[in-house]
C-alpha cells in the first residue's frame, strides 16, 4: 500500500538549507526524520498533501519547489515576516516577487532564498475542483486565543497532556500570551471552569483534559458522564467549541500510552480539535451574519 510520495530536492549549499528549513519551520510545517552525517545532511518536512508531478514537453516557468497553501496572502505576510527576520544575517539573497495570477487558475508568489534556490507558493482559485462546497476548519490558531483546563488530579498524565496541547497550539501560531490556563483539582472540577472561562467569551475555543482511572475513581461511571454532559452542555449553551481531552482509562499504563507514550497524545489531539473547531465556528457565525444580513435587506 502506497504511504506517502517522498520528493527529494538537493540544495547547492549548506547555508541555503539552512535558511529554507528556517522558512519552513518559520511556517509552521511539521519536521520528519532527518539525518546528519559525514556525507551531508537531509532535513524531511512533512505535508498533508504530496504530488510528485512528471512533466514531459513544455515545462511550466515555475520553480521545482512548489508548495500549495490556502490563505496566500497570509503565507505572503509571513513569509515577509522571516525574510526582514534574517535580513540581518544575509542581506542581499532574498528576493519576494508579487502575488501574480498564473494561467492554470491559481496564485503564485516565489521567493529566492539562495543563487540556484527559488520556492514558490500558490494557491488554487478552485482547489475543490468543483466538488460540493464544504465548510472546513482550517489549522491556524494565529490571533485567537485558547483557554485551558486542566486536572491536577493524575497531574503525572495531565501535565502531559497540557504539554501537548501547548505544542499543538504553538505549533499552529497561537501566541504565548493568547493562552490560559486553568488547573482544577479533579475532572469533576472541569466543567464549571469550562463554562466560566467560555462565557466571558474572550476564547475562541476551551481545551479540557483530565484523566478519571476506573480503578481508583469511586462511581467512576456517574462521574465521567456528569464530566462529559457538563462540558457539552457548556459548549451546547455557549456556542464556544470545547475540545473534549478527558481520559477514561482503566488504568494508569494505559493512560500514560495515551499520554505521549505509545498511543499518540490526546492533549495534542485535542488542541487541534479545538483549532479547527474554532475556524469552523467562525466561518460559521460570519455566514450565519451574511444570512441575517441578507433577509433583512
Ligand atoms: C475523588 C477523585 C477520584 C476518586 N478519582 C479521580 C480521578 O480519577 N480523576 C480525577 O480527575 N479526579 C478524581 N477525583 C477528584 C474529583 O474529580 C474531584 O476533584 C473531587 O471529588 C473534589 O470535588
Amino acid at each position: 500500500m502506497i504511504k506517502g510520495i517522498t520528493a527529494v530536492a538537493a540544495i547547492a549549499s549548506g547555508e541555503a538549507f539552512d535558511r529554507l528549513s528556517s522558512l519552513f519551520r518559520a511556517l509552521g510545517l511539521e519536521e520528519g526524520k532527518g539525518w546528519n552525517d559525514s556525507t551531508g545532511r537531509g532535513a524531511a518536512f512533512l505535508a498533508p498533501v504530496g504530488n510528485l508531478e512528471l512533466v514531459t514537453g513544455r515545462a511550466p516557468a515555475v520553480p521545482a519547489l512548489l508548495v500549495e497553501v490556502t490563505q496566500l496572502d497570509t503565507i505572503y505576510s509571513a513569509v515577509q515576516t522571516w525574510l526582514k527576520s534574517q535580513s540581518a544575517e544575509a542581506p542581499s539573497a532574498a528576493k519576494l516577487t508579487e502575488v501574480t495570477a498564473t494561467h492554470w487558475n491559481s496564485r503564485l508568489f516565489t521567493v529566492d532564498l539562495a543563487p540556484g534556490l527559488q520556492l514558490g507558493f500558490w494557491e488554487s482559485e478552485n482547489p475543490l475542483h468543483n466538488q460540493p462546497i464544504a465548510v472546513e476548519g482550517d489549522l491556524s490558531a494565529a490571533g485567537k486565543k485558547f483557554a485551558i483546563v486542566v486536572a491536577r488530579w493524575n497531574a503525572v498524565i495531565t501535565d502531559r497532556l497540557l504539554q501537548g496541547s501547548l505544542d499543538a497550539l504553538h505549533r499552529s501560531g497561537c501566541a504565548k500570551n493568547d493562552i490560559e490556563i486553568v488547573r482544577v483539582p479533579g475532572a469533576w472540577e472541569i466543567p464549571s471552569a469550562a463554562r466560566t472561562l467560555a462565557e466571558s467569551k474572550r476564547f475562541a475555543a476551551v481545551i479540557t483534559l483530565g484523566v478519571l482511572l476506573r480503578g481508583e475513581t469511586a462511581h467512576y461511571e456517574a462521574i465521567y458522564t456528569e464530566v462529559a454532559r457538563g462540558i457539552g452542555q457548556s459548549q451546547q449553551e455557549t456556542g464556544i467549541p470545547h475540545a473534549f481531552g478527558v481520559l477514561t482509562c482503566e488504568t494508569l499504563e494505559q493512560a500514560l500510552d495515551r499520554a505521549g507514550l505509545k498511543a499518540g497524545n490526546k492533549g495534542f489531539e485535542a488542541a487541534i480539535a479545538a483549532i479547527e473547531m474554532a475556524s469552523i465556528q467562525g466561518k460559521l457565525d460570519t455566514a450565519n451574519q451574511g444570512h441575517k444580513t441578507v433577509r433583512k435587506s
